[in-house]
């Protein structure tokens, strides 16, 4: 009598790190658990974010210099830009940090996709233009 014995093996890959892209109109910071990542002032552009896969916060400082402001960012993990990102206009101590409370920051309100035409095209429909308020111009 035969047997047949079969034995599964499963491979798990080590997914190390999480990508992705952002930009923000017009300077960007984007930092994971505090650590700088990446920073960029051409918001024509996007930038390549590569962070760790175990990262708790995730935060981009946003400077307008003038004209529309917001935020895009999109990473292959499927977090992305969307009204559940916190925000704020006042820079307190501490704020991209695990354990940084920003139970008193506002939700981002989404922006018209329309005003950046086809800038940063790769991410358009998968992530929405955030800032702190609905104001044209990002003027607050
Ligand atoms: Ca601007």
């Amino acid at each position: 009598m035969q047997r047949v014995l079969t034995k599964t093996v499963l491979f798990f890959i080590a997914v190390s790190f999480i990508r992705g892209n952002a930009t923000c109109d017009d300077e960007m910071s984007f930092y994971a658990d505090g650590v700088l990542y990446a920073q960029s002032d051409d918001w024509n552009a996007l930038s390549a974010i590569s962070i760790p896969c175990d990262t708790t916060v995730m935060a981009i400082k946003c400077q307008d210099k003038g004209g529309i402001a917001g935020i895009k960012a999109a990473l292959d993990n499927g977090i992305k830009t969307n009204i559940s990102w916190k925000c704020s206009n006042t820079f307190e101590s501490g704020w991209n940090q695990i354990g940084f409370n920003d139970s008193a920051w506002s939700f981002a309100v989404i922006q018209d996709e329309a005003s950046w035409r086809s800038h940063a095209a790769s991410l358009v429909g998968k992530a929405d233009w955030i800032w702190t308020c609905a104001c044209p111009g990002g003027k607050t």
